[in-house]
């Protein structure tokens, strides 16, 4: 109860803050919007890990239409493993792998993708070829066995990239549910 309590006086937001380069007077008004009622507050904020807090903030700081991370990965103006590239999409090791095998797939134009959610009619054919090269990234790297592939999706899901990808994740026996 006591460290549930020392949560509640900010530590974890601070350093989710800190770790995106943000302090609390520099936080925009939107971010309001995922502040839980205040009779919800106590238990919202003491379960919040600092990733799901720094995730929400990265979601309501993210403009789709800005360049992101992946953008540089793409250009290789900064380096990445990368396990499997065509013309449409690359497929690189994640940079905290949570498995053994933790591969991210990304299509090489963004055109809007930056999370499922926008998804529309057109991107049905990027969709299913990313789908398609989750497989074959699984069968390079030998777990066709046994493979998980994950999206996540807003803020509530800890995207903190706003550029669609896949992670494909193995090697290991996985849980259900998720967490
Ligand atoms: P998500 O939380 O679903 O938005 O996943 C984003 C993933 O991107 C996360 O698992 C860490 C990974 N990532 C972030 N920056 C880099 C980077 O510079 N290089 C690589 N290889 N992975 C990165």
């Amino acid at each position: 109860m006591a460290a549930a309590s020392s949560f509640l006086r900010g530590p974890l937001s601070v350093r989710a803050l800190g770790f995106i380069g943000l302090s609390n007077n520099r936080l925009p008004q939107s971010l309001t919007l995922f502040h839980p009622p205040v009779h919800h507050r106590r238990s919202y904020v003491s379960a919040a890990t600092d990733e799901e807090v720094s995730a929400r903030i990265s979601a309501v700081t993210a403009n789709s239409e800005a360049p992101t991370i992946f953008d540089k990965i793409i250009a290789k103006e900064i380096p990445s493993t990368i396990v499997y590239e065509d013309e449409k999409v690359l497929a690189f090791r994640d940079i905290n792998p949570q498995a053994p095998v933790h591969v991210l797939i990304i299509p090489k134009l963004r055109d809007g993708l930056s999370q499922l959610s926008k998804a529309e009619e057109r991107h049905t054919e990027i969709l299913g070829h990313l789908l398609f090269a989750a497989k074959v990234v699984a069968e390079k790297e030998g777990i066709l066995d046994g493979f998980r592939v994950v999206v996540n999706n807003g803020p509530q899901a800890c995207q903190s990239v706003y550029h669609l990808h896949l992670h494909v994740l193995g090697g290991r026996q996985m849980k259900w549910p998720p967490g």
